[in-house]
């Protein structure tokens, strides 16, 4: 298992390398181009302008996170090839700088959506919240809100200049029946798994989330079921999970520890994220500490390391602590003491079983 911390890069960060470099066990940077639209190349001198300045402070490359998938990929519009032939140009960039693992996802226009970016806990901190009643059909209420609470950092699927074109987006993906969604992702990897395997690159699709359809748009990674027809759609090595815990763990059905175990040979990159569940499907995110939330973050180390995990790990999204100012879920504070939790289960289990680390 080899550690790392999400990080949006130089001046598109409230925390700096310095101090991930003082977090106990961070051995990797997960990364980005944040400015790249998807569908562009990620140009050799742009990936080494970050290589220097990881390399400053000892880290890895390994995990970018994301390479976003074009929508005319997704939707299997008229430019298609052209943009799978650049995400494979992109592939032979990153492995000349070592990259292993690439997440991305497979959700229509949205990434991970909350309705609530700073709600209270009773600790006083806030965290990411989900309301079911506050999702409508009609998105647009929410895309104002995440607007305007976001300022100076925007949020994964919500950037302004996509939400300024929602209307033509929801356009793209009317005719998209969730049959065809998979048929387009299908595509998608049968065409780049060459490369990959030319390249040494796990592709590690992250689940949707909320594991549900939205809006009206289908949505596919959000269950068990879906992960076993995934892997077995695009049978290859190279065609892995990002398996994020609290993404599928939103959902009560969905029992993580046991994908985990069931899946651990496909997981190229774990997030450790805790979930408290509500009646009705709303959720909230907690604190790492399993018995804080419901997806039982023990267990899931637990099956990481009786699996061999040998892949990498990140906490995913923290609560607000402290008063700081950061972006929604990706503060310093919480997300340190997530790594220390997760580490101090690991190293006990490793201990428990006669490990030497
Ligand atoms: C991330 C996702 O913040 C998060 O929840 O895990 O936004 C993730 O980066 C994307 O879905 C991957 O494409
Ligand atoms: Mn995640």
């Amino acid at each position: 298992m080899k550690m790392s911390f999400r990080w949006y890069g130089e001046g598109n960060d409230s925390v700096s390398l310095a101090q991930i470099k003082q977090i106990p066990g961070v051995e990797e940077i997960v990364w980005a181009l944040h400015d790249k639209q998807p569908g562009e190349v990620w140009e050799i001198s742009e990936i080494e302008a970050v290589k220097k300045q990881l390399d400053k402070y000892g880290f890895g490359m390994s995990v970018v996170e994301s390479v976003n998938v074009h929508d005319d990929i997704k939707t299997g519009g008229g430019n298609r090839d052209k943009y799978i032939e650049n995400y494979r140009q992109t592939l032979r960039n990153l492995a000349k700088f070592g990259v292993k693992v690439v997440c991305y996802n497979f959700m229509p226009v949205f990434d991970w959506t909350r309705t609530d970016l700073f709600h209270p806990l009773p600790d006083g901190s806030t965290a990411l919240f989900y309301e079911k009643s506050k999702i409508k059909q009609d998105p647009s209420e929410m895309a104002d809100y995440i607007l305007n609470t976001t300022k100076g950092y925007t949020m994964p699927g919500w950037e302004p200049e996509r939400l300024a074109h929602l209307k033509e987006l929801f356009e793209l993906y009317k005719p998209v029946s969730k049959e065809q969604l998979w048929d387009n992702l299908k595509y998608f990897l049968e065409q780049i798994m060459p490369v990959c395997h030319e390249c040494d690159i796990k592709m590690a699709i992250h689940p949707d989330d909320p594991p549900w359809d939205i809006f009206g748009l289908p949505r596919l990674i959000t269950d068990e079921a879906a992960v076993g027809r995934f892997l077995s759609m695009v049978d290859d090595p190279y065609n892995c999970l990002t398996l994020c815990s609290g993404s599928l763990g939103a959902s009560e059905a969905n029992n993580i520890p046991e994908i985990v175990k069931k899946y651990c040979s496909r997981i190229a990159f774990a997030h450790i994220r805790n979930v408290k569940h509500y009646p009705g499907g709303d959720f909230s995110e907690v604190s790492h500490r399993d018995c804080d939330g419901d997806v039982g973050i023990i267990d899931i180390i637990r099956a990481y390391h009786d699996g061999g995990f040998d892949g990498y790990i990140r906490p995913d999204h923290g609560r607000h602590i402290w008063d700081e100012k950061c972006r929604p879920g990706y503060g310093l504070y919480d997300r340190a003491l997530g790594i220390m939790y997760i580490l101090g289960v690991w190293d006990t289990l490793e201990k428990l079983s006669g490990g030497n680390k």
